[in-house]
């Protein structure tokens, strides 16, 4: 019997190891495949076979053995037998009292491995590594790791609306379960917490920027408990935005002026409830007087006299209050770039110590590509935290596969000095330090919609731990464990994901053109979008000589924001990398590139190169299709056909549009517009709901 067992198991191993018919996403990287080779499932089984856990270690404890149950089972089709003792065991995982950090490391001449964490949450994250040194298909017979994350807050913003939608979320509804909480925990929410443990995410924000005061009311914060109950063991710190006026629109006052004793004493009970009921809580974000948002300067004060009410009512509690630096004013004559840096830089040394600015990683708006944002390195006194977009708003939404692990890196590993004191190296130096991501996720059974989304939402995770980790790294292991072991397959992909943030630049604003997307949604292309209130024009200004913004000394100054030599090195024409070229320059159609090109004949270049980019994703992706689960392969196959119309709908869109202007004719040795600028204009914008739904 025992032997037809093992036949059994050993004949389900092998069925496993072929590219599965139907996968539909939703574990992610942690999979679990089966092991393959019988020498390393042995080598596996042994390491495994008798597991200390420290008793102490709490909920923690238990979600540790959680994932090694899952896990081995899955790999090794076996469960690790727990022992009292550590002198019995063959894997020991301990811990001290708090910290993330954590050592793994094999006992030479012995089967046998430690796992130290600094804290039960350590021991945890190392638990993850390990098993992923599994997944990876490595022995375990020479593990010397120590980690210890470079950024202390890592933390996912979710900009969930308290009905369940979610405001620039392309991968469907919220996944927190607002009406059944704190009572019944989704398992989800128990798998979106392994998700982000297992990356060393560990905090979350669970409700959107543009905020409703009532997530502040008694009622939500009950629902609240239940999500940071459910996520505690795994290291997660839930946090809420907080709206300005909240004083008057659930505390019945008159006022919200930080200045008024009455509302700092508000916000200090309010905080007091919070913590009453989730001693852990991380505190607050606010986006204030921003886009129509209540603020401190409702009442002639300023970002700083704001922030610190909130910050001193959760000072006693140890919480933090994120204050966010997207900010511009609603006048087409003032260049919105230099809006952020203009407001907060004289503020610097005014925020209290428990504040992080969070700063978007460039100065528009997330846009394809965006140069650093100059109060990184500009606000030396002052605790700066980064808030990158993991969800694509602007990048083609969920249907267009584009690698962020690219724009992430290279924004964090920017020179903000000429000293090579990097973007990540002013977050490290903060008093907190601090990286959050808009969410691509919701309700979606692959959390992301597109299947490769959930790559970004991975590689977030990773860099946020340790910014000068390699994107290419990172890609290729998210590859292993989320798409296929296949070792040309692996790379094919590789290159794929490396190019395609590149290549979305390209087809949607080459360098250095920006902000020229359809009005509504954020997708397709409307450089010529104008209208009284707000227009392409403003962030393009092309005209039959020239085109681009002059952002130099002699223009908005927007140079002048930056350190010198960067200052210089984005001023001076001759400095100006190519991709930066139109968002600080304004140049005449004529002009020489680097290349020998014109500007007109460079953008249309560009443009092409966009496409054929996606094409090759398009031939890449099909040669990799005997190595791929049926069912993400046709998803994937599909959506790059998506993504190629839309980028041939952007490159024809954009360069007829321009050429109305220049003049030039797109050369011949280029593909020609199928169609009329009219036609391109007339394509009604996928998820305007108003506009076209209605
Ligand atoms: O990019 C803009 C988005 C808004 C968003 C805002 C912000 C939450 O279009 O949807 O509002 O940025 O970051 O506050």
């Amino acid at each position: 019997m025992k032997r037809f067992i093992e036949l059994f198991i050993l004949a389900l191993l092998c069925f496993a190891s072929l590219p599965a018919s139907a996968e539909n996403g939703y574990d992610l990287w942690l999979r679990y495949r089966p092991v393959e080779k019988k020498s390393l499932r042995n080598h596996y089984a042994s390491r495994f076979s008798k597991v200390y856990v420290q008793d102490d270690l709490g909920a923690t404890g238990d979600a540790i053995k959680d994932e090694l149950d899952r896990a081995l089972y899955s790999m090794i089709g076996k469960h690790p037998e727990y022992v009292a003792e550590k002198k019995d065991a063959k894997l020991i995982i301990s811990s001290g009292d708090s910290g993330e950090g954590f050592s793994i490391k094999s006992k030479p001449g012995t089967q046998v491995t430690e796992i130290i964490g600094e804290g039960p949450v350590g021991a945890l994250y190392a638990t993850y590594a390990l098993l992923h040194e599994m997944q990876m298909g490595k022995l375990l017979d020479n593990l010397d790791i120590e980690r210890r994350p470079e950024i202390s807050r890592r933390v996912l913003n979710h900009w969930d609306n308290l009905n369940g939608t979610i405001e620039r979320g392309y991968a469907g509804y919220s996944l927190w379960n607002w009406e059944r909480l704190p009572h019944d925990i989704d398992p989800r929410l128990i798998d979106y917490a392994r998700a982000n443990a297992s990356i060393g995410i560990n905090g979350a924000v669970v409700n959107n920027v543009n905020a409703s005061a009532r997530s502040l009311d008694r009622d939500w914060l009950v629902r609240l408990k239940g999500l940071a109950d459910a996520w505690r063991p795994y290291g997660i710190k839930v946090y809420l935005t907080a709206k300005f006026s909240a004083p008057i629109e659930i505390g019945g006052l008159a006022t919200a002026d930080p200045k008024d004793p009455a509302v700092a004493e508000w916000w200090k009970k309010k905080a007091d409830e919070i913590y009453t009921l989730i001693p852990d809580f991380g505190g607050f974000l606010v986006k204030a007087n921003s886009e129509g948002q209540p603020g401190p300067q409702d009442y002639g004060r300023t970002h700083a006299e704001g922030a610190n009410m909130l910050a001193e009512a959760l000072e006693p509690h140890g919480g933090i209050v994120f204050w966010r630096a997207f900010v511009y004013r609603n006048d087409r004559n003032h260049d919105r770039i230099v809006s952020s840096y203009e407001e907060f830089h004289p503020l610097d040394g005014k925020f209290n110590d428990n504040v992080v600015l969070q700063v978007k990683n460039g100065p528009i708006d997330f846009q394809p590509r965006e140069p650093f944002h100059p109060l990184f390195g500009g606000m030396d006194q002052t605790s700066v935290g980064m808030e990158f977009q993991i969800t694509q708003e602007n990048l083609g939404h969920a249907g267009h596969l584009v690698y962020l692990g690219k724009l992430f890196s290279e924004v964090l590993l920017s020179d903000t000095d000429g000293n090579g004191r990097s973007v990540a190296d002013v977050l490290k130096s903060g008093k907190i330090s601090a990286i959050a991501g808009v969410s691509n996720i919701g309700s979606e059974i692959n959390w992301t919609g597109h299947p490769f989304g959930q790559a970004n939402w991975y590689s977030f995770g990773r860099l946020s731990w340790n910014p000068e980790e390699s994107p290419e790294d990172i890609a290729e292991e998210w590859i292993r464990l989320t798409l296929t072991d296949d070792d040309q397959s692996v790379k094919t992909i590789k290159d794929m994901m490396v190019m395609s943030r590149e290549a979305v630049v390209n087809y949607e604003m080459p360098l250095g053109l920006n902000h020229i997307m359809n009005y509504a949604t954020h997708n397709g292309p409307e450089p010529w979008h104008h209208d009284p209130v707000w227009s392409a024009y403003d962030y393009h200004k092309v005209s039959c000589d020239s085109i681009g913004v002059d952002r130099t000394l002699r223009g908005t100054r927007a140079t002048a924001q930056y350190k010198q030599p960067i200052c210089d090195k984005f001023d001076d024409l001759s400095l100006c990398p190519d991709e930066y070229l139109l968002w600080f320059h304004r140049l005449p159609w004529d002009y020489k590139m680097r290349s020998g090109r014109t500007l007109w004949h460079e953008l249309v270049y560009k443009y092409n190169e966009g496409v054929n980019q996606v094409e090759s994703m398009i031939s890449d992706w099909d040669k990799v299709s005997a190595h791929i689960d049926k069912d993400r392969h046709k998803r994937v196959a599909a959506l790059l056909r998506l993504q190629l119309e839309e980028a041939k709908w952007w490159r024809d869109g954009c360069l007829l549009f321009f050429d109305s202007y220049a003049r030039k004719g797109i050369p011949t040795d280029y593909p020609q517009p199928q169609h009329s600028l009219d036609y391109y204009k007339s394509i009604p914008f996928p998820y305007d709901w108003d506009g076209y739904y209605k």
